[in-house]
């Protein structure tokens, strides 16, 4: 199956291509032509005025989440990909991803909380001061990568909508664009890609927001112009390019789930000791490495999570 084979041809070479500098450059004049913070959209401003500030990519201020593990190279975060919007091989983001438009951009908000509304990208985050993290990042295919992201704690602007006592969980989805999205018409997966947390996953400090990556928007192939980013998890839980966030009392379907439930679950915490029903997960090849590595539970971060996790069986719930 076109799906199986995909996650199994992960392996391997890091392609050396790379964005050019001038392709790369020119989109961001072009972004900056079209002001990232002018988006025209007549939506409703959570924010007192002058709410619309544009998100200042010029003025990141510097987290303490960082490693002492040295960064993955751009050219590789920016080249080896998932996002099957856009194809199915590593290089498909990168290469088919030209088209897609990621300004103006807005996220419907709806569910159980007093604001729901469409709110552009700038109401979103603009409040916020950008920070960068640098987190680990583990593939379920077992591949992992160093990545310094830009973006804001995901649980303060959740917050802001006025999540309601029923809001158990929260569901995230994908822009639907198969105009600009060539993955989109094959039916690789039930379109658009669905993902979700607990609400108190959700709220955890480590859950990010990230509209950047290497101090810069993000680009297309990574999900631009936001994407969530949950480092404890497999990075399919990391989804890109949100258009949608809602407050649900249960839980909501999520895209790998929906495709293979036995072998993709809905907590899907990266877990050593929990194999993939056809390969190991017990190590990783991080991009860049020669050796193989040992996956650390929850990827590192489990003396922060632990505790969500109290008292469950995470062979039951992966
Ligand atoms: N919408 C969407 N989000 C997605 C995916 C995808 O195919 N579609 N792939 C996921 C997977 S499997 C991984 S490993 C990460 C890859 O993120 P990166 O390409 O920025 O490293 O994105 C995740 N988010
Ligand atoms: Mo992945």
């Amino acid at each position: 199956m076109q799906i199986k084979r995909s996650r199994f041809a992960s392996g391997g070479v890091v392609p050396s291509e790379i964005i050019s500098r001038s392709a790369y450059w020119s989109r961001r004049e072009f972004l900056a032509a079209a002001g990232f913070g002018a988006a025209a959209l007549a939506v409703p401003s959570l924010y007192s005025a002058p709410a619309r500030a544009a998100l200042d990519f010029s003025n990141i201020k510097s987290s303490a989440y960082r490693l002492d593990e040295p960064l993955t190279d751009k050219e590789a975060v920016t080249t080896y990909n998932n996002f099957y919007e856009f194809g199915t091989d590593k290089r498909d983001p990168a290469k088919n991803s030209g088209n897609f438009k990621p300004l103006p951009w807005s996220v419907h908000v709806h569910g159980e909380c007093d604001h729901p509304g469409d709110y552009a990208l700038e109401d979103l985050l603009g409040s916020y001061a950008l920070e960068d993290r640098i987190y680990r990042f583990r593939c379920v295919e077992a591949w992992s990568m160093v990545i310094p992201w830009v973006g804001v704690p995901l649980g303060p602007v959740l917050k802001r909508f006025g999540p309601s006592s029923k809001a158990k969980y929260v569901s995230f989805r994908t822009v639907y664009r198969p105009k600009e999205m060539p993955g989109q018409q094959r039916a690789i997966l039930d379109w658009p890609y669905v993902e979700g947390l607990r609400i108190d996953e959700a709220m955890h400090p480590l859950s990010f927001l990230a509209t950047g990556i290497f101090g810069e928007m993000l680009p297309n192939q990574n999900g631009a112009p936001l994407r969530l980013v949950v480092p404890w998890k497999y990075g399919f839980k990391s989804i890109k390019s949100v258009v949608s966030i809602g407050f649900t009392e249960t839980q909501p379907p999520t895209s790998w789930n929906k495709s293979s439930p036995r072998e993709y679950g809905f907590y899907s915490n990266v877990n050593p000791d929990k194999d993939h029903p056809r390969w190991s997960q017990e190590k990783e090849r991080r991009i860049g490495d020669f050796f193989k590595r040992k996956t650390l539970m929850m990827n590192g971060y489990a003396d922060e999570v632990g505790s969500l996790y109290a008292g469950m069986d995470l062979q039951k719930h992966y």
